[in-house]
């Protein structure tokens, strides 16, 4: 059994607040929200993070992206806009060792990013 937070949520052997599932990937809602809608998208498939990601998972890549926008559209932001962050490593400020994407609206945000 994996020891990994993402799969056990993946599994539903974690509770979490699903909006999006198909065979590729998850959509659930970040317990920790840093913005109106923050949700994280999360490939099936273990991956550690973008370091890990090869050829072939371009697909799978792709696929995250045409849901992103997907659910910017479901839940309002994608008029206004959105921010899709990926946080690589420990300067990159991941926390969680399996790649998200982090679907990030409903308010402005400023870059340079922190
Ligand atoms: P990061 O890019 O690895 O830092 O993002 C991890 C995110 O996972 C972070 O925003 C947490 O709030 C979020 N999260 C979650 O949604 N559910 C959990 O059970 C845990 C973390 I642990």
């Amino acid at each position: 059994m994996s020891e990994c937070i993402f799969c056990k949520i993946l599994n539903k052997e974690i509770q979490s607040e699903i909006v999006y599932e198909d065979q590729i990937v998850c959509a659930f809602k970040d317990i920790n929200p840093t913005a109106p809608v923050h949700i994280l998208i999360v490939p099936k498939t273990h991956i550690e993070n973008l370091n890990a990601v090869q050829q072939q998972h371009k697909e799978l890549i792709g696929h995250v992206f045409v849901v992103s926008k997907e659910l910017a559209k479901k839940f309002g932001i994608d008029e206004k806009g959105y921010r899709i962050v990926v946080n690589c490593g420990p300067d990159g400020g991941q926390t969680i060792d399996h790649l998200h994407f982090h679907l990030l609206g409903g308010r402005k945000f400023s870059w340079p990013a922190g």
